[in-house]
């Protein structure tokens, strides 16, 4: 391997020159399209001679200045030109091939159509430019293209020209008066459906929707629709944010390696993220294509009005958009049933990169590709830490921080730094402790211990926090950690929290290594539940009995604390089958998951989650030390087991959320979840009645949630009605490969010991396609990512599968091969024979000659 120098967050210097205005022009031409890129160049930093211009991929045409052919060089990539004025204009010219782009960044072709992904650094790709996001200039785009071929020319503000060329040919002109970094350029190509809308914002302006789908697909688009609009209006109530275009769109691509990109004024999306009827797509998937439209659209402030200064600020508009993103899922549907899904997140992944050797913090130090930190960390942890400020400020506060950083910094390109600076500023409060949570990795483990004198009424709560060393890292510090917590009585009452006299606030300000609470006037022993709503990110450990759990699960105030005591239970049950310190799962635990069963009060949503076991993923993060094999059938074991002993409950509840036919409102979502998590329970008990039910539901199903829940209700428990109801769907939806998704991702999650050759067999499904990512995700990634006992299986086949595809994509699309590694990255955990078989796929990856960057960083760090 040779070696890549990383780029430091603290070698940051301002650029030496800018650009106020850049005018593209592209012919379009699949292998030889022709971009000329005229800038208007200001120097910036006086004494300034020499201008360097990024540029990958590219063939060089021309360059001049101010009219005149210009002299120049290529050093490591970069255009180099010697450069004295003050002001000039430069033109350069280059040429590309779109066809044969399957990076899918830059400008590439997808199903025939052209667009692009400029983020982070993919505008590189299509001019030598200053490609970082710190240079903000106004973009005028001409397209030209073939009109039969490309009806539709858009990029990024509003359209001001358009007609015909000769040849065939036509063109259209767009202008974004808006100055923007060039990761925020975006430009289409293609023959669509289009579906259209309005919307007229709080201020009375009205703005063109327009939703650009694959020829036939309209009727899959109107909830991607519904969505915008629903975003557009929450963004004015909760935040005051008004859009600021006369026109939003949003084209769907079947090639893309992320869920969105938030262009201004022109979103591009995976089709995955956009199109939905409910013959196609699940409940979950109705779901996520909110949170996605949301999340793109809420950019518009968090991400493209305010900026990064540099890639190391990323989580200034990933965390707090995710943020965002959260709450308005939270506003518009179940708060505890988001809560929930994003805590899983962080538990399930982050937690896993925190520890493995990716670990950095939510604003990184040192990076080799950017693209290779849009993680669960600058993501999800740095939406945790933008929701722990809102937690210490209240949301009164935390709007007025908002109010004032966008006071401060629209139309600028700016640090985490400065948003912490505009949230202390406006609240008062002091983050200078907590600003440590941007430059401090890993997961504190948070140990409590509980001191009741029942004499006195009173509780010592002892709090320690202690951060393990992470690869990036050694030296850990305290951190400022907000505590919510929550006391109830053994009849599970809510006990008021008095300190010192006082009724105190429910949220603790946790900030040094060991701290403690009194709390007294207490009526008798009571629980203490910590981290109520996952107030922080950290891993907690504390010892509860199972009968405390169970009453918490029970009785808890809050929601989201009395999901947690359901799952720690639930693993505390997985843990004792595994380490056979039990043969069965407790009565305690099967009565408290009866009485969930038995409580038609129970929002139906919850009451799903409740019943839904840890993933195992979860559960090795833990606890350490278990094999995934003996960890997965102690996992099934306890199912079987509730499975068989809840029969009649879980039947019971079952049937009395059948619906008569499909409905999309909320309430009857709820109920389709919670029946499926009785189906799923049900199958696993291995009887035949269930299979029956599953069989049943699978071919009456008149709708896709309900479908897929039943074939993976019989795949998981290995039922042998499995086969034929794989076999039925496969003929169904052989020709939709956005359905074909989920089948692949079926055999990727498949338990039992032949499915590595099961997969390979599917990869010659003519559905399936390796440069196109969502059909690998489906199957490699589901595998890798969410079946641990086949990926560790002992013969190391596992391993051997998914480095044969990283092999192969290594030359296709790197940057979707970097993020599917991630599984065979995190070796550590497993036992000493594993290590071994990982360690040799990621030497074999190591050995490869033409190592792309981006496996280059994963895989040097994996063996460093
Ligand atoms: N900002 C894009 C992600 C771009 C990823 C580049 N590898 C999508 C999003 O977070 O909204
Ligand atoms: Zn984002």
């Amino acid at each position: 391997m040779q070696q890549i120098q990383a780029k430091r967050r603290m070698d940051y210097q301002a650029p030496d020159f800018t650009v106020e205005q850049i005018d593209l022009t592209f012919e379009l031409d699949d292998h030889a399209t022709r971009v000329t890129a005229v800038s208007q160049l200001r120097r910036c930093r006086e004494g300034a001679t020499e201008l360097r211009l990024d540029g990958e991929q590219l063939t060089l045409v021309s360059v001049s200045v101010d009219g005149e052919s210009w002299p120049h060089t290529l050093e490591e990539g970069q255009l180099v030109l010697a450069l004295d004025q003050a002001e000039c204009e430069l033109t350069v010219v280059t040429e590309l091939d779109p066809a044969n782009n399957t990076s899918l960044e830059g400008l590439y072709q997808s199903g025939g159509a052209f667009c692009t992904q400029c983020e982070a650094e993919g505008f590189r790709r299509i001019t030598y430019f200053l490609d970082r996001p710190d240079v903000l200039a106004r973009y005028r785009t001409r397209i030209e293209a073939d009109r039969t071929r490309f009806p539709f020319l858009l990029s990024n503000g509003n359209k001001v020209a358009s007609g015909h060329l000769p040849d065939g040919r036509h063109f259209c002109e767009w202008e974004d008066p808006f100055p923007k970094p060039s990761y925020l350029f975006a430009l289409v190509a293609g023959d669509f459906d289009r579906l259209t809308d309005t919307f007229t914002t709080a201020s009375g302006r009205d703005v063109a929707l327009e939703l650009y789908v694959d020829r036939g697909n309209l009727s899959r688009a109107e909830h991607a629709m519904v969505s915008l609009k629903r975003a557009m209006a929450w963004d004015e109530a909760r935040f005051g944010l008004e859009y600021d275009l006369d026109i939003y769109m949003i084209v769907a691509v079947d090639f893309f390696n992320m869920g969105a990109m938030e262009n201004k004024g022109l979103n591009i999306f995976n089709s995955k993220a956009v199109l939905a009827d409910p013959q196609t797509a699940t409940d979950d998937e109705y779901h996520r294509i909110e949170s996605i439209i949301g999340h793109e659209y809420f950019h518009n402030w968090t991400g493209n009005r305010v900026t990064c200064r540099d890639w190391f600020q990323l989580s200034l508009k990933e965390g707090l958009t995710v943020f965002r993103d959260q709450e308005f899922s939270s506003d518009v549907g179940s708060p505890v049933v988001n809560r929930i899904l994003a805590v899983k997140t962080i538990r399930n992944h982050q937690f896993a990169e925190d520890a493995g050797p990716m670990a950095h913090p939510i604003r990184p130090e040192q990076v080799i590709e950017m693209n290779n930190f849009y993680t669960v960390t600058v993501y999800d942890k740095g939406a945790e830490v933008i929701r722990m400020m809102h937690t210490l400020l209240g949301e009164a506060a935390f709007q007025a921080g908002m109010r004032c950083y966008f006071e401060r910094h629209d139309g600028q390109a700016v640090t985490c730094d400065d948003f912490v600076a505009a949230m202390e500023d406006a609240s008062g409060v002091d983050l200078s402790q907590f600003r440590l949570w941007y430059s401090q990795s890993g997961t504190p483990v948070v140990t409590a211990q509980e001191h009741y004198d029942a004499e006195q009424g009173r509780l010592r709560l002892v709090l320690n926090q202690h951060t393990r060393p992470t690869a990036d890292q050694g030296e850990k510090h305290p951190l400022h950690i907000p505590v919510r917590i929550q006391l109830i009585d053994r009849e599970g009452r809510d006990v008021p929290l008095i300190c010192d006299g006082q009724v105190t606030d429910p949220v603790l300000n946790f900030t040094e290594a060991s701290q403690e609470w009194c709390f007294e006037q207490l009526p008798g022993p009571v629980v203490l539940s910590l981290f109520d709503n996952f107030s922080a990110p950290v891993k907690l450990e504390q010892a509860l009995e199972r009968d405390a759990l169970a009453l918490l699960l029970a009785h808890a105030g809050n929601d989201f604390a009395r999901w947690d005591a359901g799952q720690r239970l639930l693993s505390d049950e997985v843990f004792a089958l595994a380490e056979q310190a039990q043969e069965a799962v407790s009565d305690i635990t099967l009565d408290a998951l009866r009485a969930v069963l038995l409580n038609d009060q129970l929002d139906p949503a919850l009451s799903a989650q409740l019943l839904t076991l840890p993933a195992e993923a979860t559960l090795a993060q833990a606890k350490g030390g278990l094999d995934p094999e003996t960890l997965h059938l102690a996992r099934r074991q306890a199912m079987e087991q509730i499975g068989w002993h809840l029969e009649d409950e879980l039947n019971a509840r079952y049937r009395q959320c059948v619906d008569p036919a499909y409905r999309s409102d909320a309430e009857a979502v709820g109920r389709r979840a919670l029946k499926n998590a009785c189906l799923f329970l049900l199958a696993q008990s291995g009887k035949v009645q269930a299979q029956q039910l599953c069989e049943h539901q699978f071919k009456t199903a008149d709708n896709m949630t309900d479908r897929l829940a039943a074939l993976n209700a019989l795949n998981q428990a290995q039922l042998p009605a499995a086969a034929s109801a794989m076999a039925e769907f496969e003929q169904q939806w052989r020709n939709d490969p956005l359905v074909m998704d989920k089948w692949f991702s079926q055999i990727g999650t498949l338990p039992g010991g032949d499915v590595v050759a099961k997969i390979r067999g599917a990869m010659d499904h003519p559905a399936f396609d390796l440069a196109n990512p969502n059909r690998v995700r489906a199957l490699i990634s589901a595998f890798a990512a969410g079946n641990r006992q086949a990926f560790h299986a002992e013969d190391g086949s596992g391993y051997t599968l998914l480095t044969d595809i990283l092999i192969k994509l290594n030359g296709i699309n790197p940057q979707n091969a970097a993020r599917m590694m991630t599984p065979l990255l995190e070796w550590r955990d497993q036992d000493a024979e594993r290590q071994a078989l990982m360690k040799a796929q990621l030497q074999r990856l190591a050995e490869l000659p033409d190592l792309s960057r981006d496996l280059y960083e994963k895989v040097s760090k994996a063996l460093g």
